[in-house]
């Protein structure tokens, strides 16, 4: 008979949970049985699964006895203190926050790029999923990083706002209503209106200037890609989108990649789906990517400012590719092939 696991659900009820619920049913991952755990405001709702209601359970550090894989998307805070008693108690976790992603003894995952450092579970019991704004991008750069090897990229993100989580899509529909409506609503979750807006600032800003947000795209690659050479730039824009990011990716290669091999090698890249035919007004858009598990990739274009430069627009959903689906496709390899 095939196997069958024990799964948790940490942040069952928040924008990345809820959709954690919905991918492991679609996939129909081999669950025996499903633990739904998030904060004591949420204690005793209930949350369908497979046709049944689940009752949510609070979070503490007893709660995965018998748990063969814990799914964390609470906040980084909250992975700091139970990932490592989920690991105790003989879990796998598969960590959506940046707790963990910059650890040099946890494995930091694309399933479509580096599968092969999964094993390193092994060390701490914790496997990291990485930003949703640099997932999208090293999906799509794997397969030009095989082909030239790549020195410089030159990224600007135009991020929805399901990235900052339940709470932000209710600010931008409550913004758009009042709007209408004449009315001014004060911002809670952004330092600006959203609404009819775009804001460039995502998380805080260090003290290079650069946001969290921008310095995570550029220590993530580097550890994903296993190149600590690779220069990154970023500007992350929080833009009036519900869901799925859209990025502008400039890259320096090593060698020339022309447009058309770029095609070539997206069109068989796992993950990705290549939408380019610009004298169609054809190319990837945010509202089409939304819901979907794939990253879109259009307006291939060689560079003209630079020898061995190439352009690309890049876009997926960031709740599902950029976190959920990921987070649910490690647990997938870590079934067949470890557990
Ligand atoms: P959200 O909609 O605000 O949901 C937060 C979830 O965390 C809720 O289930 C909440 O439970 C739970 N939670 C909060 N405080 C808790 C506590 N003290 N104990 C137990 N559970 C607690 O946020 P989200 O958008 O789903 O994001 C959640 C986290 O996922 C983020 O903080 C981030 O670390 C990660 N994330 C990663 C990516 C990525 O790029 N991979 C993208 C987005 C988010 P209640 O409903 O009971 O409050
Ligand atoms: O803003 C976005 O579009 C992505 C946000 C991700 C996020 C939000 C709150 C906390 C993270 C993350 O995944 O890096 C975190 C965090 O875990 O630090």
């Amino acid at each position: 008979m095939a196997k069958t696991f024990s799964v948790a659900v940490v942040g069952a009820t928040g924008a990345v949970g809820r959709t954690m619920i919905r991918v492991l049913e679609e996939r129909d991952f081999p669950v025996k049985e499903i633990r739904f755990l998030a904060s004591e405001r949420s204690e005793g709702k209930e949350l369908p699964f497979k046709g049944e209601n689940v009752r949510v359970q609070r979070l503490s550090h007893d709660s995965f006895n018998g748990v063969d894989i814990a799914i964390f998307s609470a906040g980084a805070e909250r992975s700091l203190i139970f990932a490592p008693s989920a690991a105790s108690a003989g879990a796998v976790v598969v960590d959506n926050s940046s707790a963990w992603r910059m650890d040099p003894e946890i494995p930091l995952v694309v399933p479509e790029v580096n599968p092969h450092a999964i094993s390193g579970y092994k060390t701490r019991g914790i496997i990291a999923n990485p930003n949703c704004s640099t997932i999208q991008m090293v999906v799509a750069l794997k397969p030009l990083y095989d082909y030239a090897r790549i020195r410089r990229i030159v990224v600007s993100t135009y991020q929805a706002v399901s990235g900052s989580g339940h709470k932000a899509v209710t600010e931008l529909e409550d913004q758009v209503r009042a709007w209408v409506d004449g009315r001014s609503l004060e911002p809670k979750v952004y330092p600006h209106q959203i609404a009819f807006n775009c804001l460039p600032q995502i998380d805080i800003f260090q003290e290079n200037g650069y946001t969290k947000e921008e310095m995570k795209m550029l220590n993530e690659t580097r550890k994903i890609m296993e190149d600590p050479e690779i220069r990154v730039t970023a500007t992350a824009v929080r833009v009036p989108v519900f869901y799925s990011h859209s990025e502008a990716v400039n890259v320096e290669f090593e060698k020339k990649v022309s447009a058309s091999k770029a095609r070539e090698l997206l069109s068989t890249a796992p993950g990705v789906n290549v939408v380019d035919d610009p004298s169609h007004s054809i190319y990837p858009l945010a509202l089409d990517a939304a819901g979907q598990d794939l990253v879109f990739v259009g307006r291939i274009r060689e560079d003209i400012s630079q020898a061995n430069g190439l352009d690309f627009w890049v876009v997926a959903d960031n709740i599902r590719k950029g976190a959920a689906t990921n987070a649910v496709q490690i647990a997938e390899v870590l079934a067949e092939r470890y557990l």
